[in-house]
């Protein structure tokens, strides 16, 4: 193989953020920029010589062409073989569940996830370590001050791999394995759902559903699983043909973005569930019949049914949840007599947990739920446990979740994005609420006396790395609490998110609406913080 070593020179700003490196695609296609940062990333793995490497992406534009580019450089670097998904596809917990069925030494998946794509729109990169993992913040830093240096890169000159055909290309001794991306993933679904009872429900005539795939990744996997094995009438999966532009949406499963799902399962004869996951199928928004499951009540619920699904019979270790995730799955834990875990936000911070049998299922309030099946949060998988409990249970999507609340309370939940915001001025806005944190605790705010005032940091308690800057929190001595993070995922100035929540013991007071319910705290937020200030805004980009 003719190896070509390429002189170049480092780009400011290849730092992975909550969840790899995202830019728009016009900064991915500068000339050397992907190549750099794939050679850094190789760089700071040990002993890659005569490995193997998983491949894949969410098919958003761009993802083809940088297959073609990681597959020559792997070549060049000395892994053997590299497992790519048929035309490049891969969901980001398929690429998960195939590192770790293949024992792969790793994988890199291509996708900004639930950002835009297309010409105009994002484009991102992340590696996962042989656990199925996303890369931990150690390696991230390690790659980021390594393409800080870089001078060259490795490449070799043989003609673009065909992708959309099945089967083994060998040149000399590299080996490019094509599989098909859905079947693996889909038999690991059989193992822990009983499809036998979930495809009565389907093709019972008195059950239907909608899954919006949002013309994203998941679009081929939903089809496979709920149409064919399932039996679910053709037309279950909307949107299910997966478009390099995500057909000009915003693939983000949220009541602002999944407005076309939203609209049906919120208008007359509307079906009993719904859902619909993101860019690269890690996320899940479920819907009952003119009802919004939010992500924390859904990690609680799935909690506390585990028992009857047939994956998790055995019971749960323990659970996890990102530090802004309500503390609804606390609830179930205590009750179960089971662990509960806080952890920052980004799925990275779970991989220790669940690699060390701690913990059982994890999730963030930001529509991700997953389990130790694999190792990132799955969007398919978390429908398919609401569609088994279900299943079981026989009741509505509303009921479980009211009943739910009955029995452990309702912890009231929103988040408030402010997207695109001037990122100086964010800053300034974190600034601000940091100066206050000494003098906060004991103080009182609007009625409430604040116990705690902090920036959240984490301690991990199998590597006991430290991650400081994780969020600042605000918690009164009746548990409400409000949190301030910026993003770590967007590719335009600042996102600003401001997470409240309050709890509700009382079953006559649990049907409230959010914002209602919550109406102090978010103005009690904005006096805190400064927001409109700020930022400049009378109102958040997307409420949740
Ligand atoms: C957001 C979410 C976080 C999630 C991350 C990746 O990060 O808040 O919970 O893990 O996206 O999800 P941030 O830093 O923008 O708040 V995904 O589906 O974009 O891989
Ligand atoms: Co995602």
């Amino acid at each position: 193989m003719n190896t070509q070593i390429v002189a170049t020179k480092p780009f400011s700003g290849q730092r992975p953020g909550t969840s790899g490196l995202r830019k728009k695609v016009t900064v991915f296609q500068q000339t050397h920029y992907l190549e750099n940062f794939i050679q850094a990333l190789f760089d700071s793995l040990d002993s890659l010589q005569g490995k193997m490497l998983v491949v894949g992406g969410d098919g958003r534009f761009y993802n083809k062409t940088a297959i073609q580019t990681i597959i020559k450089m792997a070549a060049a670097n000395g892994f053997s073989k590299i497992i790519v998904g048929q035309n490049g596809l891969l969901s980001t917990p398929a690429a998960s569940a195939l590192i770790r069925k293949t024992k792969a030494f790793g994988g890199i998946i291509l996708s900004a996830s639930h950002n835009p794509g297309g010409v105009d729109g994002d484009f991102g990169i992340k590696y996962n370590t042989p656990n199925g993992s996303p890369a931990p913040e150690k390696l991230t830093e390690a790659i980021y001050e390594r393409t800080q240096s870089i001078e060259r890169y490795k490449t070799t000159s043989f003609a673009d791999v065909d992708l959309s055909r099945i089967g083994t290309v060998c040149i000399d001794n590299f080996t490019v394995e094509i599989i098909d991306s859905v079947k693996d993933y889909a038999d690991l679904m059989e193992e822990l759902f009983d499809f036998a009872q979930m495809r009565k429900l389907l093709t019972s005539g008195a059950f239907t559903m909608r899954f919006d795939a949002m013309h994203a990744i998941t679009g081929i996997y939903a089809t496979e699983i709920l149409e064919k094995r399932l039996g679910a009438p053709a037309g279950t999966v909307m949107n299910g043909v997966p478009l390099e532009d995500f057909g000009g949406g915003h693939p983000d499963p949220n009541l602002t973005y999944a407005e076309e799902l939203v609209a049906i399962m919120f208008g007359e004869n509307a079906p009993q569930f719904g859902a619909a996951s993101d860019g690269d199928g890690d996320r899940n928004m479920i819907l009952g019949k003119h009802f919004f499951v939010t992500p924390s009540d859904s990690l609680a619920v799935i909690a506390a049914n585990a028992h009857l699904i047939q994956g998790y019979k055995q019971g749960l270790a323990g659970v996890a949840r990102s530090m802004p995730t309500s503390a609804a799955v606390d609830r179930v834990a205590a009750s179960l007599g089971i662990a509960c875990y806080e952890t920052p936000t980004g799925w990275k911070f779970f991989g220790n947990l669940l690699d060390a049998g701690k913990v059982t299922l994890c999730g963030e309030e930001s529509f991700g739920t997953g389990s130790d099946h694999v190792r990132e949060k799955d969007g398919l998988w978390a429908v398919l446990f609401w569609l088994n409990i279900i299943a079981e249970r026989e009741q509505s999507v509303e009921k479980i979740v009211h009943e739910h609340w009955a029995q452990f309370g309702r912890n009231f939940y929103t988040r408030h994005d402010y997207e695109a915001i001037d990122s100086a001025k964010a800053n300034e806005l974190m600034l601000h609420l940091r100066q206050q944190l000494e003098t906060l605790v004991n103080q009182t705010l609007g009625g409430k006396t604040v116990k705690i005032a902090d920036d959240f940091s984490y301690l991990d308690s199998i590597d006991h790395s430290m991650s400081r800057g994780q969020g600042i929190r605000i918690i009164f001595t009746d548990d409400s609490r409000m949190v301030f993070r910026l993003s770590g995922t967007g590719t335009e100035g600042a996102t600003l998110r401001v997470y409240l929540e309050c709890y509700e013991e009382n079953p006559a007071k649990q049907l409230l609406d959010a914002q209602v319910a919550l109406a102090e705290m978010i103005a009690l937020a904005d006096e805190v913080a400064g927001i409109k200030r700020f930022t400049g805004r009378e109102k958040p980009t997307v409420i949740t």
